[in-house]
């Protein structure tokens, strides 16, 4: 590790507040980063203070003035050489995330890729910020619409994607002419500094201007400052919806804009019509991928009552050959919880859940011996509950998979969309009625709605996020570029009257 260390440039202790010029001094603390893969502490930062925080803020507000007057497929340009610049450090970014984090090696790397693929979209994306045009009422008049950038974007991102998030979001607000301040979270602070040193180098090499890309490392305090600073005028924050309530209330009392990607409670309705083995596939992966902490992980199971008893019994025998250890040991498929304070959360879910009235048909625990010395590493566990239990309606950011009977499509609907939450759901099944009534308006209440696939591992080209507490906000493909800039209405007037609309006269 020590050897990937150096590659991406991470010292053992690290300033963490960044213009992308010099790392600036600040007092805020130290935030000391303890692998959860083997409780090593594997190296320190600096959290911003008020100060750094500030000048962090001025500049970025100084290199948006120039930053906005490159052309946009321009900005792609340098985009697209960050992409070129992620597929070098694919391999040592990959494994700090895994060893940071603890997602399995495939997923660290594949969270790289997912940075690749939005800084391509980003590149295609730059020639192709589109305004409409539209037929004015008035003579030799012309009316259409410009998209312009908005200035300085905040983004706080989460531990579980401690880079890709952060990439959806940057790629799309740099191509648009934006500038960024990013607070990582402050379980992953060396994932931040990493990105930090990868786009300087580019940025540098392109005589970008310093204050495109700013990083201000910290806590909570961090992301308060953010979201009421009025100098900031859009803050996209994924998160918890504890969290995320805090930051939308905040910036909308100051008439900002917020891009809020929050908790997912996801099921999966396995019908009598599924492909049982696909069906079984998609639902550990969604399930015990990333160790449960995607926001969206498969946290539900709405299963037919005629093949109930039978996918109960193959999942259960899935999930005994399921390997749990170290995931930079690619032989094993699920790594550990992000910290000690996640495997409490994971226990308290267990005891409300029997409490409940829950049942286990398989029990969770924690790891004890050789190999799993953080504590971090528990089992993934499967209850049978009813769909209202108050710890079923709850995320649990923990693989506990809860399973729940249902007779009618009608009435699994009703129980898929039956939580607060709102971000993916699925079905499995290979009956057309079924697959379109679930995707009709009458269906799935989520922002993703898929047939036969998972209710994780979203492409980048779609636009990522969802309904009710998961805050309604989009992310990543599609037009989601749209909330990164202003839109403007023209109206031009090219003839020699002032003709006015709705057939107003007014003579002088
Ligand atoms: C998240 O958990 O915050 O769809 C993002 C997925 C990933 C992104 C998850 N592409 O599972």
């Amino acid at each position: 590790m020590q050897q990937i260390l150096q590659q991406l440039n991470i010292q053992q202790i690290n300033k963490g507040v960044s213009t992308g010029g010099e790392w600036l001094d600040s007092t805020g603390g130290t935030i000391e980063s303890y692998s959860p893969v083997d409780g090593q502490l594997i190296a320190s930062v600096q959290q911003a203070d008020r100060q750094a925080y500030d000048a962090v803020v001025a500049k970025a507000q100084e290199a948006f003035v120039a930053w906005r007057k490159i052309p946009a497929p321009k900005r792609g340009e340098i985009v697209r050489q960050v992409g070129e610049a992620l597929r070098q450090y694919k391999q040592p970014l990959g494994m700090l995330v895994s060893y940071e984090m603890g997602k399995s090696l495939q997923e660290g790397y594949g969270e790289v890729q997912e940075m690749i693929d939005i800084c391509d979209f980003a590149v295609g994306l730059s020639r192709q910020l589109y305004g409409l045009t539209m037929h004015s009422e008035r003579p030799l008049h012309r009316m259409y619409e410009q998209w312009h950038p908005l200035g300085v974007v905040g983004i706080i991102s989460a531990f579980n994607f401690p880079v890709a998030v952060w990439s959806w979001n940057s790629m799309l607000a740099w191509v648009c002419g934006d500038v960024c301040i990013w607070k990582p979270s402050e379980k992953t602070p060396l994932c931040g500094i990493a990105c930090q040193n990868i786009i300087a180098e580019v940025f540098k090499k392109n005589g970008v201007p310093e204050g495109v890309s700013c990083i201000v490392q910290g806590g909570r305090e961090v992301g308060e400052w953010l979201s009421a600073d009025t100098r900031i005028p859009l803050v996209s924050a994924t998160g918890s919806t504890r969290m995320g309530k805090a930051v939308g209330a905040a910036v909308a009392a100051r008439m900002g804009r917020s891009i809020l990607e929050l908790g997912g409670n996801n099921a999966i309705i396995i019908s009598q019509h599924a492909d049982i083995d696909m069906s079984l596939i998609g639902a550990v992966f969604g399930a015990v991928g990333t160790a449960g902490q995607r926001c969206t992980t498969t946290r539900r199971l709405i299963i037919h009552e005629s093949v109930y008893d039978t996918f109960k019994a193959k999942l259960v025998a899935a999930y005994q050959q399921l390997r749990i250890g170290n995931p930079l040991d690619t032989a094993n498929h699920v790594g550990p919880l992000i910290d000690k304070d996640a495997v409490n959360n994971y226990f308290s879910a267990i005891e409300q859940c029997s409490r409940q009235g829950g049942t286990f048909a398989l029990e969770g625990g924690v790891l004890k011996g050789q190999g799993y010395e953080s504590g971090c590493y528990v089992k993934p566990c499967i209850a049978e509950v009813t769909n209202e239990l108050a710890i079923v309606q709850h995320e649990t950011f923990a693989p506990i998979l809860y399973l729940i009977k249902y007779k009618t499509i009608e009435e699994a609907v009703a129980l898929q969309n039956g939580v607060p939450q709102g971000l993916s759901s699925a079905i499995m099944t290979l009956n057309l009625r079924e697959a379109e009534y679930f995707l009709s308006a009458a269906g799935s209440d989520c922002g993703i709605a898929n047939v036969n696939i998972g209710t994780s591992g979203a492409e980048i080209g779609g636009a990522f996020g969802g309904e009710k507490e998961t805050g309604g906000g989009r992310e990543s493909g599609s037009d989601a570029w749209k909330a990164y800039m202003r839109r403007q209405t023209n109206t031009l007037n090219f003839g020699t009257d002032l003709p006015l609309a709705q057939g107003i006269t007014f003579d002088l």
